[in-house]
């Protein structure tokens, strides 16, 4: 019996958001991440890091976060999941003893309303992100994206982008010992510091998504209300044509991309028909 034909088009649509997706993936692990959690489990309380360098550095559902949720590529229903952190207690724990000369910090962000000032996003602690933090993401108490590092003395720099609720966002910051500080959000250099920073911190042994943090400047920041998704580690400094790239794949797919991918999807299917 043939499939409707409303049927068979969300098939090759979920077919298409599914090929993005993998683009996506295999291009952040062709730039050889440390940690790249995808936040794509649906149960449990073990976030997978799938990046090879280093080990397994897997993170720790805390407190039971939301997971399932629609990730990115955005706006494309059927596509990747993400998880959902309730702005109280729920974080996820990466332990990692690795304290890096250098770092890049990728993850999509959508905050709640309510949650778009004042929260953390990701940032390395020794266990008390309230008493010895850095190498953070954050958004500030005036709601735009800010990095923050420590180095001996405290280093931050703010975005222009102000961020608005229930609305996705590719956020990017970069730091390496002797050199500058850069932050990105959707592909685009928002902030800059030419340097340079001295040596930085070496007192982490973690890392936390969507955990409150000491204040440094203009705190203290509390837990992330919102969701968050393809959370990514580097021990280098991205450059900004790989930043952009990924913000590009993380996007829907563009209709003529759809219409390629579906067209192949339905050559799929008359092959296996005929099979
Ligand atoms: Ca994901
Ligand atoms: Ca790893």
């Amino acid at each position: 019996m043939a499939k409707p034909l409303v049927s068979v088009t969300l098939a090759l649509l979920a077919l298409a958001a599914t090929a993005h997706a993998g683009v996506y993936d295999a291009n952040v692990l062709a730039d050889n991440p440390r940690i790249y959690q995808r936040l794509n489990e649906l149960s449990g309380t073990t976030a997978f890091d799938i990046a090879p360098l280093g080990g397994a550095q897997n993170g720790i559902y805390t407190n039971g976060p939301t997971l399932g949720v629609a990730g990115i590529p955005i706006g494309v229903f059927l596509g990747d999941t993400a998880v959902r952190l309730n702005g109280t207690n729920q974080t996820v724990q990466i332990l990692d003893s690795f304290n890096p000369t250098a770092y890049s910090l990728e993850m999509w962000v959508k905050a709640d309303a309510g949650s778009t000032t004042g929260r953390g996003l990701i940032v390395r602690t020794a266990g008390d992100p309230n008493g010895t933090w850095s190498h953070e993401l954050r958004i500030t108490n005036t709601g735009q994206f800010q990095q923050y590092t420590y180095d001996g003395s405290l280093r931050w720099i703010t975005g222009t982008t102000v961020v608005q609720p229930d609305t996705w966002y590719d956020v990017v910051a970069t730091a390496i010992n002797g050199g500058g500080m850069n932050l990105y959000v959707n592909g685009a250099l928002e902030a800059t510091w030419p340097g340079p920073l001295g040596t930085l911190w070496t007192g982490g042994n973690q890392w936390l998504l969507g955990s409150h943090s000491g204040d440094g400047n203009g705190g203290p920041y509390t837990n992330f209300a919102g969701t968050l998704d393809e959370v990514a580690v580097y021990d280098y400094v991205l450059s900004p044509q790989d930043i952009a790239e990924h913000y590009q794949l993380g996007l829907a797919p563009e209709p003529a991309t759809l219409t390629l991918l579906a067209l192949g999807g339905l050559g799929l299917l008359r092959r296996r028909r005929k099979a």
